[in-house]
């Protein structure tokens, strides 16, 4: 067995991981489209993305002797939401990848624990870097690259097997697998699919999608994704304007979030599946996750916002202990959950909302303002009124009508 052979069978096997592919380090086949998402300042706040660039559209520059990237992914689709629960105002829906344990924490050990087993075949200490999310690499382009599905026109990888529910992560060594056995497109060729040839059932499940792709995005003549974003957040196929998309907003953005997408994120509370949901790819290939590191929080399936506000700084660092969620701090998640109480503006919110008006972050007090008129009731208003003259910040000023 070839050592490429090995590390697939050992990634799959003894690591968990659902699907493994294999890459070199050429650079980005689309580094002009990412230096202009940058220069567009479609990253938004993230400008940890801007300083890694130049690393990001060329992998070699990742360390000196990195030669090959060993892509792999999970599976981690964790239930079906019924309609009349996505779409119950009374609760938050949290995307799907943080109702786990957070997948950082999870599949880093497994990268390292495969660098070890590396390590035992070639009889040597790799030089080596592995990264989750949070790397310098196009983690979607490299995965296509490497075999593992295709790029949506939502920008999402779509595996084969699994749609676009796998969470992505890498391990970059210095040793160069011989030619057969680091599989990789052409540049500029998406849809490309060159698989090992002993992936002879991965080979058969990805003919269908293969067949209809166009050889750019696997999407066909499909724009589902493009015209239900909330937000209009894909302004052109493959490319996301993070500014508007609700997941930016709900997990990278501090601070207000801007009055014209409050409405529009509706019961959103942490990240957005909405371009996922409604791809056709998805829905013939989704399954639930058999990964055992996977076990999905019940208490994070479609909470009742009644039950995440009001929360202390003590409960909430307790609720999401080990939880992705903690990346928005309780201000920016108590923030998320204002706007949906917002949207939900149930009159038997009031005496909740007022809590809201008290709390000592002015993010979170100028949210409950803009919750409490949207309620609009009597009640409501006297409530405003009472509060607006002890109100110091201007930035919660902003928010009186
Ligand atoms: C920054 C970032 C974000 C930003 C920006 C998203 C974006 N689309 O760029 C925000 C905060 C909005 C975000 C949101 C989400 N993210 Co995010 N994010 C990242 C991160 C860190 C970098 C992505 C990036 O480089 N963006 C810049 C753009 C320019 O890159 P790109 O979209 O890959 O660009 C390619 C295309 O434009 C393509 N291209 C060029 N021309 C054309 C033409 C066509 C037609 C097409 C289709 C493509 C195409 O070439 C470019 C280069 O390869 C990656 C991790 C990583 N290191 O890669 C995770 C990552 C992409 N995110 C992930 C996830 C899960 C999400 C969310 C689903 C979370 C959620 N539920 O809320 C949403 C999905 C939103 C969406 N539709 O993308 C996963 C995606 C897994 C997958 N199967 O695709 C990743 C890979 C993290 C991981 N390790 O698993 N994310
Ligand atoms: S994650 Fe939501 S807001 Fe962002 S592009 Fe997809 S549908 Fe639009
Ligand atoms: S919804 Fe349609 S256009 Fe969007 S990624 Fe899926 S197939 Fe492509």
């Amino acid at each position: 067995m070839q050592l490429k052979e090995k590390i697939h069978e050992y990634a799959k096997e003894y690591c968990g991981f659902d699907i493994v592919g294999f890459s070199n380090v050429q650079p980005s086949s689309h580094e002009t489209t990412v230096r202009n998402w940058v220069k567009e300042g479609y990253h938004a706040g993230m400008s940890w993305y801007e300083r890694s660039l130049d690393k990001r559209v060329n992998p070699e520059k990742v360390f000196d002797t990195a030669k090959t990237i060993i892509m792999v992914g999970v599976n981690y689709y964790p239930f079906d939401y019924p309609e009349d629960i996505l779409n119950d105002p009374s609760r938050g829906i949290i995307a799907r990848y943080a109702v786990y344990d957070d997948y950082h924490e999870i599949l880093l050990p497994k990268l390292v624990q495969l660098k070890d087993f590396i390590e035992k075949e070639v009889g040597r200490s790799l030089e080596y870097k592995a990264y989750v999310d949070t790397g310098p690499i196009l983690e979607r382009e490299i995965a296509a690259r490497a075999g593992l599905g295709l790029q949506g026109r939502n920008t999402t990888l779509i595996n084969f097997e699994y749609g676009s529910w796998v969470l992505l992560a890498e391990l970059i060594i210095d040793v160069e697998l011989d030619d057969e056995s680091v599989i990789a497109s052409e540049p500029g060729e998406r849809g490309n699919l060159v698989l090992h040839p002993s992936k002879k059932e991965e080979i058969a499940s990805s003919q269908s999608l293969l067949a209809m792709t166009d050889k750019k995005s696997g999407c066909f003549s499909c724009t589902r994704c493009i015209d239900i974003c909330p937000t209009k957040a894909i302004i052109k196929p493959g490319v996301i304007d993070s500014n508007k998309c609700i997941s930016y907003l709900t997990i990278e953005h501090k601070g207000i979030i801007p009055l014209e997408f409050r409405k529009l994120m509706k019961n959103r509370i942490y990240g957005c599946d909405i371009c996922q949901e409604v791809c056709p790819w998805n829905k013939s290939r989704q399954k639930i996750s058999q990964n055992k590191d996977f076990k999905a929080r019940q208490d994070l399936f479609a909470p009742k916002l009644l039950d995440l506000f009001p929360m202390t700084q003590e409960q909430f660092s307790a609720r999401f202990k080990k939880s992705p969620i903690k990346r928005a701090k309780r201000e920016g998640f108590l923030r998320n959950v204002l706007v949906a109480m917002g949207n939900w503006a149930d009159p038997s919110l009031v005496k909740t909302l007022e809590i809201g008006l008290q709390d000592k972050s002015p993010v979170i007090r100028a949210h409950a303002v803009w919750a409490l008129q949207q309620v609009d009731s009597q009640e409501s208003k006297k409530m405003l009124t009472r509060h607006r003259p002890s109100e110091m910040d201007d930035e919660v000023l902003n928010e009186f009508l």
